[in-house]
């Protein structure tokens, strides 16, 4: 079956179908073709821009077997998305060239629009609909324009009447839509009708808007050789500048870069203390003092990381991690994030299938509620020659590989990634901080096979981490995964426009929907 950013598109070759496959492919999906029965059957979700004559297109159909494979996908409500012609061969049947029997779903005859109402006939221009239903796809869009071209369409009757989700007025009130279930079909041209056009094609396309995701900037801090803490950055983890001097990478003060992100239209901040306290977390005032600073200003979600976990301090006192994790929310916190503790916590768990309720993951979160814990993941790719070399949920990527986890960034772990993120959401996080020490840094994008396959595998939501690099990289890893943010830290360090730009996306997206495509 094609994946879940593929779509299925039935061009049965009669005309130009190009500016669907364009429209499809600029929302960031890939498009399958079908080639035979069998493929309209396992589509995910089927588009057919139906195209040319009426007559020659069912016969073309019944030929080949498309139509019954056609009627079976629709009766089983699979997602169904029929374009002008797409749309009139629903119905019974069509005068144009006939009377020739279409596929039989809706009730009624397509019949040519009636010239003696006063109007031109075809029907070329932009017009505005009435919804009568909701339509799922066509929402917000009451009195937009959107393009038709057309000489025959369908007519509401009684008997069609459940199938309309709107109509439209040419000399007459034709049938501008229809949706039962997930099947829906238009007789006008998103794919030529603009951004309400394109909205529509990417609300049936289940991509939540790109920009509906959250943007998170990422503060990765740190004590320096001179003892301060400072925003640094890392390439592959790697925060030392590749200098004689090999000092750690200085980007700035981390309460004026979190109020300067927060300005910028940042959905959520995240601190990752990736070093500092790690030994002795409540000893790190500074760290403490970084987030009451902060939250004075910052009126988004705080989140910080790093050195959640029991400890004993040097006078043999003992701290749970419940202590170190109330004192983060005592100074401004709205989430800790956890890392190389939930590994073991999952690993423990992985091997006993006993949930001890010990583990800092379930403590806090049975005290602060789930929503209060992220759990960071790191992983790092390991090639594989075969998928039963290991005992780990492996993915078929460009290469093949298995995600590894890397604890807390610094040492392996003999557990996949995928099986400490469906681990973990059984021990209580509310979110997974999906990183990949592979992309880090690398401003090439992110790992889009990495995301999906956890984002499909939790139901908790999944923050997609490490590889931005263009403002581009955000929308891309939210329409083609499940994840419901995208974390980043290098591309907002290096240009402040790039930050007003993928912040931006939050505030206007409306507005940008053209802008995403470009
Ligand atoms: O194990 O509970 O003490 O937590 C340690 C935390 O520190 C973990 O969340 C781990 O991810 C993080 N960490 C450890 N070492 C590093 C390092 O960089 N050497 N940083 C590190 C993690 C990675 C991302 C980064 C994204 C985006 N930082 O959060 O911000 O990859 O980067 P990009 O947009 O520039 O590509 P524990």
């Amino acid at each position: 079956a094609a994946g879940a950013s593929t779509v299925t598109l039935l061009d049965y070759g009669a005309g130009n179908v190009r500016s669907v496959r364009n429209a499809i492919r600029c929302l960031g999906f890939d498009i399958k073709d079908v080639q035979k029965p069998e493929d309209i059957l396992s589509a995910d979700r089927l588009i057919f821009p139906g195209v040319g004559a009426f007559a020659a297109a069912m016969k073309v159909l019944n030929q080949n077997g498309m139509a019954e494979a056609l009627r079976t996908y629709m009766e089983k409500d699979r997602p169904f998305l029929g374009i002008c012609l797409g749309l009139q061969l629903l119905f019974d049947s069509s005068e144009e060239n006939g009377p020739v029997k279409g596929l039989g779903l809706i009730p009624g005859v397509v019949g040519l629009f009636d010239s003696s109402n006063g109007v031109k006939v075809p029907h070329i221009g932009w017009n505005a609909v009435k919804i009568t239903k909701d339509s799922q796809i066509l929402d917000e869009i009451e009195g937009r324009h959107v393009y038709f071209v057309h000489s025959y369409r369908a007519l509401p009757t009684e008997a069609n009447r459940e199938w309309i989700s709107s109509t439209c007025n040419y000399g007459e009130n034709f049938i501008a839509s229809i949706r039962r279930g997930n099947v829906h079909a238009v007789q006008f041209h998103p794919e030529k009708s603009g951004d309400v056009g394109l909205s529509i094609l990417r609300r049936f396309l289940g991509s939540s808007t790109p920009s509906m995701g959250k943007v998170i900037a990422c503060l990765d801090v740190r004590t320096n050789d001179k003892g301060d803490l400072v925003v640094t950055k890392g390439d592959q983890y790697d925060v030392r500048e590749q200098t004689p001097e090999n000092e750690v990478r200085n980007l700035g003060k981390p309460v004026d870069l979190a109020g300067q992100y927060y300005k910028d239209g940042a959905d959520e901040i995240s601190f990752l203390n990736i070093t500092g306290f790690r030994d002795f977390p409540l000893g790190d005032l500074p760290m403490l003092q970084v987030l009451r600073y902060t939250s004075e200003n910052v009126f988004v979600p705080l989140t910080v990381g790093g050195g959640i976990r029991d400890f004993t301090d040097g006078n043999g006192r003992h701290y749970s991690s419940l202590e170190v994790a109330s004192e983060y929310f005592r100074s401004g916190a709205d989430k800790v994030s956890i890392g190389s503790d939930a590994v073991y916590a999952a690993e423990a768990y992985l091997k006993t299938r006993v949930k001890t309720g010990k583990s800092s993951l379930e403590q806090i979160s049975q005290v602060y509620g789930n929503q209060a814990v992220v759990v960071s993941i790191d992983p790092r790719k390991v090639y594989v020659k075969n998928p039963g070399d290991v005992e780990f949920k492996v993915i078929k990527m460009s290469t093949p590989a298995h995600h590894n986890q890397v604890n807390g960034g610094r040492d392996g772990r003999p557990i996949g990634a995928y099986e400490l993120a469906k681990a973990v959401e059984e021990l209580g996080a509310g979110e997974i901080l999906l990183n990949c020490i592979d992309c880090d840094g690398q401003g090439k994008g992110f790992d889009v096979d990495l995301v999906k396959l956890i984002s499909d595998a939790v139901a908790i939501p999944v923050i997609a981490s490490s590889g931005a690099g263009a403002v581009e990289h955000f929308s891309d890893v939210l329409v083609k995964t499940n994840a419901s943010a995208a974390l980043a830290a290098g591309i907002f360090h290096r240009s402040h426009s790039v930050c007003e730009r993928a912040f931006a996306k939050r505030r206007h997206r409306s507005q940008n929907m053209m802008f995403e495509c470009s």
